[in-house]
């Protein structure tokens, strides 16, 4: 009996040295110490022995048990950490690579461009209005003596929503709530940016853009201080050695009224593609607000007299930056908004 238990523990042995898995290693346990073992089996035979025997034969199989399981053991943990080599050498962390960085946004350039039209206002004592993007008929055309004719009131160039609301097509209608809500003849010195909504579409023109308007009402102001002022903010905005011209215009909503322009950035006034040969870019509308306009707000033309002015942010932030088409600024293309 002795003979044949260490007949089998020897073949387990073998087999056991010749694992090359843990799942092979766990057949052998299932096939030497399972329920259903070879060992199992043994133990199972030991009512056929003499009481004598019986003790002893107990002992040696427990014994080869107890050997049994911990080569099992100890084979597991050396396959377990031949097969932890094994990947360790196949699998390569390059640890010169470069981290992933962590980009940092900005703003964007047009917001850069009204930050720096805002800052120039503010500097100069004006207050920031806003109002409606969806706006009155009366606000928007009426009260700033745009004629019930004026191609401007179109339905092709305006967005209506209904007969009487659309939206805003300049941020004038700011400016006329401004003085509705004023007490009548008080100074105001105020800026009113924001979305406006036209019906164009092509490089140089988009149906939502950014405008900014100013106005400015007081005793006593004349076209010299609308010229001191725009001049002043020209140059802070595109650097003093640029010039500036004043040239006649018509709005309704002014009289006299001009159109601003500076030498070209481009070319600096010799004449180039940008400017059309003429050395002057247009960049804003201005002029003395018109007594109408005045009267129509509550305020008296005879006692008090105002400029305003009106300009696109995109256009002077192509000027800025040296942009050729308006809807780059709305693609949100990070290629070209990096450059920044
Ligand atoms: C422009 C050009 C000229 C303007 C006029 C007014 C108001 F409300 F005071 F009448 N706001 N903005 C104005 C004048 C706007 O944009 C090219």
């Amino acid at each position: 009996m002795e003979k044949q238990l260490n007949e089998l523990k020897q073949q387990a042995i073998g087999e056991l040295a010749l694992a090359a898995s843990a799942d092979k290693l766990n057949d052998l346990r299932v096939k030497y110490l399972g329920k259903k073992g070879s060992l199992t089996a043994v133990l199972r035979g030991l009512g056929s022995l003499t009481a004598e025997e019986r003790p002893r034969i107990g002992q040696v199989v427990n014994e080869i048990r107890n050997e049994l399981e911990q080569l099992i053991e100890s084979k597991n943990s050396q396959l377990k950490q031949a097969e932890l080599s094994a990947r360790l050498a196949s699998e390569k962390i390059d640890i010169t690579l470069p981290g992933r960085k962590n980009r940092l946004g900005h703003k964007h350039p047009l917001t850069t461009t009204l930050d720096r039209i805002k800052a120039t206002f503010m500097n100069l004592g004006f207050e920031i209005a806003d109002g409606p993007e969806v706006e009155q008929d009366y606000y928007n055309f009426e009260a700033l003596n745009l004629p019930k004719d004026h191609p401007a009131r179109d339905m092709q160039d305006s967005f209506y929503i209904t007969e009487e609301f659309l939206l805003r097509t300049h941020t004038s209608p700011v400016q006329v709530r401004t003085m509705q809500k004023s007490e009548p003849n008080q100074p105001i010195r105020i800026i009113a940016p924001g979305k406006v909504y036209r019906r164009d579409y092509d490089a140089t023109h988009s149906p939502m853009f950014q405008q900014v308007e100013g106005l400015v009402i007081d005793r006593g102001i004349s076209f010299s201080d609308l010229k001191g002022t725009l001049e002043l903010f020209i140059h802070e905005m595109f650097g003093n050695n640029v010039g500036v011209r004043f040239r006649p215009s018509f709005f309704p909503f002014t009289e006299p009224s001009a159109e601003v322009d500076i030498s070209c950035v481009i070319c600096s006034g010799s004449g180039c593609r940008v400017c059309k040969g003429t050395g002057w870019l247009e960049i804003l509308g201005s002029g003395m607000v018109h007594p109408r306009v005045l009267e129509m707000s509550n305020f008296d033309p005879q006692q008090v007299s105002g400029f305003a002015f009106g300009m696109g942010v995109e256009r002077i932030a192509m000027l800025i930056y040296g942009i050729d088409d308006l809807r780059l600024f709305y693609d949100n293309d990070l290629r070209f908004l990096r450059q920044f």
